[in-house]
């Protein structure tokens, strides 16, 4: 059921744009250009900044020991094309009531060479 246009749309709204905030404040203090040239900080520290991808695909194993998840998986704008792949995840728990065969909606962040998902939610 669509959401957008039932309910509360006002402090829905007030939520989507203070959600937004925090990831533009959160996002916006990492990889600003504009700041004098400190010079950073070399190895695994460096790369704090990530970005967030949501994905759409259906689950063709699961790897709670990992953690991990494999997932056949639609264009991920920004990230990469469609493909079948396996993706860690940032906590197994994220795992629980997720079954072969799934079509879930997920996010992934990209950052410091590596990526991870970081939700998992049923369609
Ligand atoms: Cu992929």
């Amino acid at each position: 059921m669509p959401k957008l246009h039932d309910g509360r749309p006002r402090s829905a709204a007030l939520t989507i744009a203070c959600v937004a905030l925090m990831f533009i404040a959160a996002c916006g203090n990492g990889g600003q250009q504009s700041q004098p040239a400190t010079p950073p900080p070399s190895g695994p520290a460096a790369a704090v900044h990530s970005n967030s991808y949501q994905g759409i695909g259906t689950v063709k194993s699961l790897n709670p020991k990992a953690p991990a998840i494999e997932i056949d998986h639609g264009d991920i704008e920004g990230l990469m094309p469609a493909m079948q792949m396996e993706f860690p995840v940032t906590d197994a728990s994220l795992l629980n009531g997720i079954a072969i065969n799934d079509r879930i909606d997920f996010t992934v962040e990209s950052g410091a060479g590596e990526m991870k998902v970081t939700a998992i939610k049923k369609k």
